[in-house]
């Protein structure tokens, strides 16, 4: 049962019932009409509570719904409300812990609202693309005043229901037992004589409406770019401040219907959905013992091991820090408290926070401060030799049961699991620089690792707020191992007739952060340029241009010398096109034989986008990666892809995979076509008439 019918002495408790977070799905729906009509019959019933069990009030409509037959199967939610304001009796909504856009703007409908404090309260839906359609747009506004609603509706950011005390959303907050101040507020209402008020028969009052909504519109600008839902928000909000509530009610309908087909909404619910489902690895089940994890270390105090530290400490695990000389420590140490600093700077740190975190900071220069360490993250020099050294080391004088993790980006975790008597504890945990700002982690799963270890790591991903996503050993993992392709089809673009800045440019459009070239720059070119140098040994076959080898080989490696791609003036981070090195690209056409010609915009982003999707369906089809989504999460979260498409897979599924063999199948066709074979699961998916997501 999706929802829960009681009575206590004149009142009917109506407790939604629907695990984890109480979804409106349609048989809640229809559990709260049937409970809501039920104690109408009852005439010994004088008020009505409503609330949720377990860890919510209610997290909203069921998302897994939309689009779907059930979402608009009545009862929707837009009758249970109507059903529930329309009630004789009084219904008062006790709220708990979580009361958010479709559970907000069904307590909304309510005659009363009490809650708990510390609840978290929001009409988040804007974060989904779309925008409050069961009367939100048009009750918080006459619930709390026209700023305030408006600024939650347009942020989606929870707002703590203590805060929103006095604001006119609650009738009263209650520290103590919600259940027993719920039933006693009931029997209070229930003895008075009806109607009970209506939210939507309030005003919105407001002394320069049209001016507040226009700053709104103005604040949006930026995010309404790529996203259809924030102005629509405001336009809803607008409709019934100028037209009334049942006509605003009317357009927000209509701009709900409208937006939950939106390629940007199902981009955002698809990343909702692929965060959470990144936690799950398919093998290791969900009540696999986690291994306790009090106090890390991490060795190497550079930019990466630095950033590391500081993702613990922020989560307030203790961390000792290794390096092997005093100055190299002293400088990383220097580095972390001028990020502590500059975040106290921007106002986002208390001072007294800086100094609790420097102190959960315990720097060493032996091997033997690591001991009782539960965790060890290596973020040590990119070479295996070096990392031999430090896991043989490691196995020494670790304790028993200590995770063993390396942060390589490139090499292989299963050799150096064996480097070590305890493969099962070995991990690859790869950040991204900066490691304390990027959001993504790769969990590298050895051949070896141990469940549990996986587990646990999957789960102090959590707590130290990073998306983390599984990847199976391979090289470049799963980000680094798409982007090659990516890069490498950005330089044959510039052999066959394309300029950086052109390039850069078509694909920002698109929506990527920053474009290859101007990526590379920030970067350092020589980065791309080692890996490139060990790629014509490995496999001496491999297709590549050599026109970034010739940028590399005059020293132009990006921002840091003052020129790259680009030219850059000294202190600044501007990218200016350089005459210099588009005359270099242009002769290396001619040294090649490469007709130029131009590429469109249009090439050139499916040239990119489709070189991750083709290398990501090979990642699929060996089983680096699990899912589809999980390769979406590594690109929305740590390669800037533009979240407004969802990924590459699921952009790929938007295109049509049918569209997507074709345009591959052309490309491999041109001059420097030897670089796409074609995954085979994406010609079988298409044949199928299926994408990567279903
Ligand atoms: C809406 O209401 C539209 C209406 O205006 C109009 C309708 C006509 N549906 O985050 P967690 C699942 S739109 C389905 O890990 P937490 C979630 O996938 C909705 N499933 O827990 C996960 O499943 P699993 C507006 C949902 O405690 C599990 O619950 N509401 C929904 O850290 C636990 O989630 C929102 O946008 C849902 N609505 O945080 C709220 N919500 O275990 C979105 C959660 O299988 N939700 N699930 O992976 C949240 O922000 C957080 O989940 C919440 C709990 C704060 C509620």
């Amino acid at each position: 049962m999706a929802v829960d019918y009681t009575t206590h002495d004149g009142v009917a408790v109506i407790t939604l019932n629907n695990p984890p977070v109480n979804g409106l799905g349609l048989s809640t729906r229809a559990g709260i009409v049937e409970g809501i009509e039920r104690a109408e019959r009852d005439p010994a019933i004088r008020a009505i509570v409503l609330t949720g069990a377990g860890k919510a009030f209610s997290g909203g409509a069921d998302i897994t719904e939309f689009n779907t037959p059930k979402a608009t199967q009545e009862p929707t939610l837009a009758t249970v409300i109507k059903i529930v304001e329309g009630s004789a009796k009084p219904v008062v909504a006790a709220i708990h812990s979580v009361a958010m856009g479709g559970g907000l703007e069904l307590a909304l409908g309510a005659h009363y609202r009490i809650a708990a404090p510390g609840a978290q309260i929001a009409l988040p839906e804007v974060k989904l693309g779309i925008l409050p359609g069961a009367g939100g747009t048009q009750r918080l506004p006459r619930a709390i005043g026209l700023e305030a609603a408006l600024n939650m509706i347009v942020s989606g950011a929870p707002v703590d229901s203590q805060k929103l005390a006095g604001s006119g959303l609650f009738d009263e907050l209650v520290e103590g037992d919600l259940a027993e101040a719920a039933l006693a507020f009931a029997r209070k209402v229930g003895a008075q004589a009806g109607p009970h008020p209506k939210v939507r028969e309030r005003k919105i009052d407001h002394p320069n409406a049209e001016g507040f909504i226009q700053f709104a519109r103005n604040s949006v600008a930026a995010v309404a770019k790529h996203f259809p839902a924030p102005l629509k928000c405001i336009d809803a909000v607008e409709a019934g401040v100028k037209h009334g509530f049942d006509k605003g009610l009317a357009f927000e309908r209509e701009c709900f219907v409208a937006l939950v087909q939106t390629p940007e909404s199902r981009a955002l619910r698809h990343a909702f959905f692929g965060e959470r489902a990144a936690s799950k690895i398919p093998d290791v089940p969900a009540d696999t013992p986690v291994r306790e994890i009090r106090r890390v270390a991490v060795i190497g105090a550079g930019t990466m091991g630095g950033g590391i530290a500081m993702n613990f400490v922020n989560a307030g695990i203790p961390v000792t820090l290794l390096e092997m000389k005093q100055e190299a420590l002293q400088r990383g140490l220097a580095t972390i408290r001028g990020n502590y600093e500059a975040s106290v700077k921007k106002g986002k740190l208390k001072a007294e926070a800086l100094e609790a975190r420097m102190a959960l900071i315990t720097p060493t220069l032996s091997y033997d401060a690591l001991k009782d360490a539960d965790l060890i993250v290596e973020a040590v020099f990119e070479e295996l030799g070096v990392k031999e050294q430090v896991f043989r080391r490691l196995d020494e004088i670790a304790k028993p049961g200590a995770i063993l993790a390396s942060n390589t980006s490139t090499l292989d975790v299963n050799r150096i699991a064996a480097f070590t008597k305890r493969a099962q504890d070995v991990v690859g945990m790869h950040f991204f620089s900066p490691a304390n700002v990027m959001k993504l982690l790769e969990v590298v799963r050895g051949k070896e690792t141990a469940k549990d270890v996986l587990a646990t790591v999957m789960k102090l991903a959590k707590q130290i707020r990073k998306t983390a996503v599984v990847s199976g050993v391979c090289d470049g993992f799963i980000g680094n191992r798409m982007i090659e392709q990516y890069i490498r089809q950005a330089l044959f673009m510039l052999e066959e007739g394309a300029l950086p800045a052109q390039v850069d440019r078509a694909i920002e459009k698109f929506g990527f952060a920053m474009g290859p070239f101007r990526m590379s720059d920030l970067a350092g070119n020589d980065i791309g340029w080692a890996i490139r140098k060990r790629r014509y040994q490995e496999q001496p076959d491999l297709h590549y241009s050599k026109i970034a080898d010739r940028l590399c080989e005059t020293g132009r490696f990006g921002q840091k010398t003052g020129g790259g791609w680009y030219d850059y003036v000294a202190g600044e981070r501007t990218a200016r096109p350089s005459t210099l090195v588009d005359d270099m690209i242009v002769a290396y056409s001619k040294e090649v034989n490469t007709e130029r010609r131009k590429i469109g915009d249009d090439e050139i982003v499916e040239r990119l986008v489709f070189a991750l999707v083709n290398e990501g369906a090979k990642i699929l089809e060996e089983g680096i990666a699990s899912k589809a989504s999980d390769i979406d999460m590594v690109y929305l979260t740590g390669y800037g892809f533009p979240l407004h498409r969802g990924g590459p897979m699921l952009y790929a599924d938007t295109v049509g995979l049918y569209n997507v063999e074709r345009a591959i199948r052309r490309y491999a066709a041109q001059p420097n076509g030897d670089a796409w074979q074609l995954a085979a699961s994406i010609a079988e998916l298409a044949a199928a008439g299926r994408g990567f997501n279903g």
